[in-house]
């Protein structure tokens, strides 16, 4: 099973015959698939075979009159004509095979969609122009004739009968469209983070603000992050990934995610004027392909800087593909008003979902209305400078002011470097396995055939000498690049992994590595091991009491490298997601790691299928360099089940979801997570927004 990929080449016919510069252009198209070919992607696609949508498609979510306007200009020839209808709408132009294409634009997508449905692909990516996101119900919008993402989710409701469709929106502008059309449904959740500016960035609706969270039964089920602020970049998006999407997605357990991936929210783009690398993409992609068993459909919106969107869209498609992600650098707290967006999406939500009562200041008891921006309690609200009136007629042209020739080359260049950064070889995914060849779980599970088997000498003296070889080799091959991940099996492991984390560092110069204990019972030897080395990140889930409480923070200026989430060994996956994703999880990209090192025992009650949701998140880090150690398993079924995940997860398949993790956080764990991001901030910024609002 692989990833699909669906496009046209007729696509490139729809232009702005009276405005050749306008943003929405052929070239968008060429250069993606240019890109993809250079890096050797399409070959490695099923293509999907392009189609035009039905008529009973589009009326799913489209009135009548949105086909017959259209199908009128179809081969219509008369420029000034065309011109005219398209004054009549907010920021578009008709070509006269703009009504073809804009079907096919749709019917690939289904198309898509039915093929992940049908298990043919796992996942896949549509590049497809006309875009679709700001397409109403009765009206064309923003580059937009018919709404593709809308009918394609529309379909996978009514022919498939899904029941939890997530659709994550990340082009710069709001999809009001897509919004509007799934306001009352809650099968659909629509989450959108967008260019706001309190109403100046188009389209310019009070609708796209945070308040806006679904109606009736779809309360709580539409989620706006709208920003007020230009140049929001990767640290910005991450956080928003971290403490919003990422908990509510796993909450709400989609049975398909659905992307509106527009690339005008990256560097480079002059409509969006913020700054996501390339690379970021990556990393949005590789964060939902745990959910939904993997069936992840990301289909193209907007995006006007070539280079960037060109980047951005090969680097999603590689990153379906299963290749490791490209690193990002030098995060950093999330801009002022970023954080602000944050904590505004998570007190207006934090009745509907339980992963956002976390926060001291939000009381949920306290909640009345919460259209009622409530929030004004926390900062003023800023007054809304957007249009409400619709004018008669639109400019038909599509002018971007003019940047400076110096900036602009400056942004080339940056982005050039960028790109080269980020340029990774194409190396199969090869998961290294040591174990003891005896080891009962070897012969029990069938994954492990398909691993790597790491040998060592024969003739050492002692089994535990043998190990702690076979570990090394482990640890020496990925480093060497021969596996990309492994998975050890081991009696007691601290001496080990010990021994192991300096020869890492020591003999084979690793600049940092992350360790992470999610051993129920860690002893402390390890972290006071490392506890003045600035090069190791020691965390741990659970708590190690009485030696290393919360408040054990390391000496001197290796006081950040030490971060223990005290959590009870019997606690549910509900608390162990939230401590990854507030904590864990912005800790180690802030940190950037090489390496990471991950161990685990047999006993706790974490499921097998959360273990295997967080070993396939840290996959994003470190370019896939991971490690999992298993300390003393049994063969019993959720030892077993718990290596068969993670070794899922590490080969990049489909992993499940926990069974249930809706239930309320605990008060214990609560004032853990707390107690920890107080302690942690100071150190790691980007755990700044959950701090006192002034
Ligand atoms: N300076 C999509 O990205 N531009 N549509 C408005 C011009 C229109 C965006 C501001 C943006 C339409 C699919
Ligand atoms: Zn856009």
């Amino acid at each position: 099973m692989t990833t699909g990929i669906t496009y046209d080449n007729r696509m490139v016919e729809h232009k702005c015959l009276w405005d050749l510069n306008y943003n929405e252009k052929p070239e968008r198209f060429t250069s993606i698939l240019q890109r993809c070919e250079e890096l050797q992607l399409l070959n490695r696609c099923i293509h999907v075979k392009p189609r035009a949508a039905t008529k009973e498609e589009l009326l799913m979510v489209h009135t009548p009159e949105m086909i017959s306007i259209l199908k009128n200009t179809a081969g219509f020839s008369d420029q000034e004509a065309l011109e005219q209808l398209s004054s009549k709408y907010d920021f578009l132009y008709i070509h006269p095979s703009t009504y073809d294409l804009s079907l096919l634009a749709a019917g690939s997508t289904v198309e898509l969609v039915s093929n992940i449905l049908d298990g043919k692909i796992k996942n896949g990516m549509a590049v497809i122009r006309p875009p679709g996101h700001h397409a109403m119900k009765s009206e064309y919008c923003g580059y937009c004739f018919y709404n593709n993402v809308a009918i394609a989710a529309q379909y996978a409701l009514d022919n498939q009968g899904l029941k939890r469709i997530l659709i994550v929106d990340w082009d710069i502008h709001h999809g009001q469209a897509t919004q509007q059309m799934f306001y009352d449904d809650p099968r659909v959740l629509y989450f959108s983070i967008h260019g706001y500016q309190n109403g100046a960035f188009w389209p310019h609706l009070r609708e796209s603000d945070y308040h806006n969270i679904g109606r009736g039964a779809g309360l709580g089920y539409n989620i706006n992050v709208p920003m007020n602020e230009i140049k929001m970049g990767n640290s910005d998006y991450m956080a928003i990934f971290h403490q919003l999407l990422l908990p509510i997605a796993y909450e709400f357990n989609p049975e398909l995610v659905i992307v509106s991936a527009g690339y005008d929210a990256a560097l480079g783009c002059p409509e969006g004027e913020m700054e996501v690398t390339p690379a970021c993409y990556s990393h949005f992609t590789n964060s939902l392909m745990g959910l939904a068993n993997g069936r992840l459909a990301v289909v193209l919106e907007g995006g006007y800087c070539l280079k960037s969107l060109a980047e951005g869209a090969a680097l999603t498609l590689r990153t379906l593909l299963g290749d490791p992600v490209p690193l990002i650098q030098n995060l950093d707290a999330p801009k002022k008003s970023a954080q602000q967006a944050i904590m505004s999406v998570m007190y207006v939500l934090r009745r509907y979902w339980n992963c956002l009562q976390h926060l001291e200041e939000f009381n949920v008891q306290e909640i009345k209305d919460p259209m009622n921006l409530p929030e004004d309690k926390f900062w003023p609200r800023i007054e809304f400078v957007g249009s409400d009136e619709k004018p008669e007629t639109y400019a038909t042209r599509d002018i971007c002011p003019a940047q400076d020739p110096k900036v602009a080359a400056e942004l080339d260049a940056q982005l050039d470097a960028l790109i080269a950064g980020t340029c990774l070889d194409v190396q199969p995914n090869r998961v290294g396995f040591a174990a003891n060849p005896a080891e009962p779980i070897v012969t029990q599970l069938e994954i492990i055939q398909r691993c790597h088997m790491i040998q060592t000498e024969p003739s050492q003296t002692s089994l535990a000498e043998e190990m702690s070889g076979m570990f090394r080799n482990l640890i020496s091959s990925i480093l060497d690049g021969a596996c990309r991940s492994g998975i050890a099996i081991m009696e007691n492991s601290s001496e080990n992994l010990i021994q192991t984390l300096k020869y890492a560092i020591d003999s084979r110069g690793t600049k940092n590595m992350m360790f992470i204990d999610m051993r129920s019972h860690p002893d402390c030897k390890i972290q006071r091991s490392f506890q003045e080395d600035v090069r190791i990140l020691c965390a741990s889930l659970y708590s190690a009491l009485p030696l290393d409480d919360v408040e054990f923070v390391g000496l001197t200026d290796s006081k950040r490298y030490i971060v223990n989430m005290d959590l009870q060994p019997n606690c549910g996956d509900a608390e162990i997601f939230s401590s990854f994703f507030r904590v864990l999880l912005p800790i180690a990209y802030q940190f950037g790691p090489q390496l990471i090192v991950i161990a685990t025992d047999p006993s706790g009650t974490m499921s097998a299928e959360c273990f295997g949701q967080i070993v396939h998140l840290l996959t994003s880090l470190a370019g896939g360099r991971l490690s999992v150690t298993f300390e003393n398993p049994l063969v019993t079924n959720s030892s077993l089940r718990r290596i068969q995940c993670c070794v899922q997860a590490l080969l990049g398949e489909p992993i499940d979801m926990p069974g249930e993790i809706h239930h309320r956080l605990s008060a214990t764990s609560v004032c853990s997570i707390r107690t920890v991001i107080k302690a942690r901030n100071p150190y790691w910024n980007a755990l700044q927004f959950n701090m006192q609002v002034p």
